[in-house]
This record gives C-alpha cells, structure tokens and sequence, in this order.
C-alpha cells in the first residue's frame, strides 16, 4: 500500500496541531465523504483524540508543540462497504512540529530532510496574522507573517517540486470581511509567492489556496490579547478540513501526469499556456492511444498491472486504473462521459462503493471520492486552484 508523506510548513500558533487533530476527527468516521481514517497506533489515537477534546471544551487550548517534538501521524484511509467489509486504500504520513524549527533556525537537517521526503507538502498560512495584514489592525503581527513566516514556508516550498497546497488557516476569523480573491490577490503582490506559483504553473503542478478553520465559524471571539475565546455553548462546525488530505493524491497524479506528457513531447517552448487541464482531461489524453484501440475492443488492452514499489510504476498503475473506470462509465463518447464523471453526485459515488471488493477497488473508490471533494472545492472557491 502506498504512503504519501505530508509535511506541514506553519509558524508557531498558525493552527498545525489543531487543524490535524480537527480533520482526524471529521473523517474518523466514513460519514458522506465516501472513506474514513484510521490510526493504527492506539497510543497516537488517543492523543489525538484527546487534542481535539481540548479544543472543543472548556477555556484552554492544546499546548503549543515541544521543539524537541517532530510528531509522525499516519492515518490509513479505509473503505467500508455496504456489507461492512472493510478495505485499507492508502497510507499519509503527516509530520507536525514546533512551528519555530520553521522560522527561528537557519539551518535544521532533520527538517529539511523531513521536507525532502514529501510527497505534497502543506503550508499553513496563519489566518489571525493575514486579517492583522488585511485591515491594517496589527502591526507586528502583520510584520511577523510577511517577514518570518512566508518567507520561511516559501524557502522550503523552492527547495522541492512537489504539489503544493497553502492551507488558509482561521479561515472563521476572515470569511465575514474578505473573499478569498482579497486574499490571494494581496498573496500575489508579494514577488517570491507570485514567482512560486509562476513556476508551478509553468511545470504543471498544482498549486491550491484553500481556506480551512478548525473550529468552525462563530466558535471562538479574538480577545485584545490575541487569543482565542471560546463562545459559551457554541457548537464547533470544522470547515473544509478534509479538503487538503483529498487533493493530495489527484495533485500528486497530475504531477506526474504532466511530467510524463512534457517529457513525451520534449516540450521547447517555453511560453505554453499554464493553464492546465483537469485531471480526468489529462488522463484521458495521456492514455488517449490506448483509449482508441479499448474503446473498440474493450478496456483489456489497458494491461492493468499488479502494484509495485517503483513510484512511476505505481503511478501508472493508478492511472491505468482509473481511465480503465473512465471507460467502463461509458465506451461510446468517452470524453463527455469524462466531463459528466468530473459531476458526479455523492449518490452516483456511493453506488460505486457497491464495487469495492479489495485494496485495488478501494483505492478507485477513495481517489473518485477525493476528486469529487476536489471538485466542489473548485466550484464553490474557482479561485482556489492558483493560475496567474
Ligand atoms: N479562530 C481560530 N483559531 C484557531 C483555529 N485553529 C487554531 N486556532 C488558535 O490558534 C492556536 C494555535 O494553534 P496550534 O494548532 O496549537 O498551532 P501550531 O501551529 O501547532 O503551533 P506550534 O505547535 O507552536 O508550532 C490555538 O490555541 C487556537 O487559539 C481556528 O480554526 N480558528
Ligand atoms: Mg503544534
């Protein structure tokens, strides 16, 4: 089974161990999102379990991280059945830490080894220190986050290509004064972020602003200090928290998706559009040949193969898997019948959770439930997936 390492990128009080804690909890159970999480480690578990109890009751909040501390949660994400057999799809990795080893220390090797490993890396932008930047209201706070923190996250960002995805953390203490526009076009005046995403674009790898709050909106009032109250008998409405775990393995896929076609093509030109097609268009023209000769003689000539640990074999194999899941949807007509996938309601993906028989079944089922948590990300924020 794959496992794909997530590392979170976030200054100190940026949201890191909450924001964790916070989607464990949302997708602990299978609920509407079509797959659950599980954390094997009964220890870990409880931990986590307990954080988010923490953040939800009473006056305090969870300790900020010990530096000594690099926490390592694996969450194995599962597939249950309507006749409740239960399936592992695949493994991520995400490693927390005291948000100063990010922006206090020139030089950490265990760090940037940690960074290097990473199949997708997170970056939490804190939500409390943009609203003091947007409305002018603090100035230090403000200060801190344009010259320590940002920078510090897009350092490491340059150093690595592999997707990646700002969290807007807080999102309940912005979402009543700015859109998210607001945001990421003050985002986009500061030159090494713009450049960032520039690059992205041009090598086809997705860049994602998502806003996320922990907590949810009218959970917690900022006091003058900073800090947060928590509303008395107000009720904790997580928001988008599992939208950053189900982009990981489509943005990793397109990734590479992109990276096989511009090899293949030996690209020269180096004004190409960057906008970049979606991910089923992608797949669909990636295995195109194959499509043409399936589409009349039926999908065996996909040659699905058996996993493998070699990272450009295993992709294949997925993306095999799930063009071969494309066609079976339609044989005649398969690039509307692509479109009308990438639309799919949450009955039609719960129908094909009838076909999960086994790990490989799974994991089709897992993926088609992250592209449609994709999806309605990019419906109800267009601008969330960063092209300039
Ligand atoms: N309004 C609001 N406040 C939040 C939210 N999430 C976290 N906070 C506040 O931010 C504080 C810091 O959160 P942590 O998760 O501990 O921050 P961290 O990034 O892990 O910090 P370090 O461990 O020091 O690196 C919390 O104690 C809360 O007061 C959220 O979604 N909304
Ligand atoms: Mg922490």
């Amino acid at each position: 089974m794959k496992t794909y390492k997530i590392i979170t990128l976030g200054a100190s009080g940026a949201g890191k161990t909450v924001f964790m804690a916070s989607m464990f909890k949302a997708l602990s159970i299978q609920g509407t999102h079509g797959f659950y999480l599980e954390v094997e480690d009964h220890n870990k578990r409880k931990l986590l379990n307990s954080i988010y109890t923490q953040v939800i009751k009473g006056d305090s909040w969870p300790q900020g991280t010990k530096y000594s501390e690099v926490s390592e949660w694996t969450f194995t994400c599962r597939v249950k059945t309507p006749s409740l057999d239960d399936y592992p799809a695949c493994q991520f990795t995400y490693f927390d830490y005291a948000g100063g080893r990010l922006t206090d220390v020139d030089e950490d090797e265990e760090f940037e080894g940690l960074v290097k490993q990473a199949d997708a890396i997170l970056g939490l932008l804190d939500g409390q220190k943009i609203h003091a930047w947007m409305t002018g209201s603090n100035e230090l706070a403000a200060d801190s986050f344009l010259n320590k923190d940002l920078p510090s996250i897009l350092k490491l960002m340059l150093s690595c290509k592999v997707p990646i995805h700002f969290a807007l953390s807080k999102w309940d203490l912005l979402e009543n004064e700015f859109s998210l526009n607001q945001v990421l076009d003050r985002l986009c005046e500061i030159p090494k972020f713009e450049q960032l995403v520039r690059d992205r674009n041009k090598a086809g790898s997705p860049v994602r602003l998502i806003p996320v709050s922990s907590v949810g909106l009218s959970f917690v009032t900022p006091a003058p200090d900073g800090s947060m109250k928590k509303i008395s008998g107000a009720i904790p409405r997580p928001f988008q928290v599992e939208v950053p775990l189900a982009c990981v393995l489509p943005d990793h896929l397109t990734a590479w998706l992109n990276q096989v076609s511009q090899k293949r093509e030996q690209l020269e030109t180096k004004d190409k559009d960057p906008k970049q097609p979606n991910i089923i268009t992608m797949l669909l023209n990636w295995a195109e040949p194959v499509i043409n000769t399936a589409t009349e003689i039926g999908t065996k000539n996909l040659n699905l193969e058996g996993e493998s640990s070699d990272p450009d074999t295993l992709n294949e194999t997925i993306a095999k898997k799930l063009v071969s899941n494309l066609i079976k949807f339609a044989f005649q007509n398969i690039k509307k019948a692509a479109d009308e996938r990438a639309k799919l309601t949450r009955e039609q993906i719960n129908e094909s959770l009838k076909n999960v028989k086994d790990e490989e079944t799974a994991l089709t089922h897992a993926i088609e439930n992250f592209l449609y948590i994709q999806h309605t990300l990019s419906q109800t924020y267009p601008q969330s997936e960063i092209i300039l």
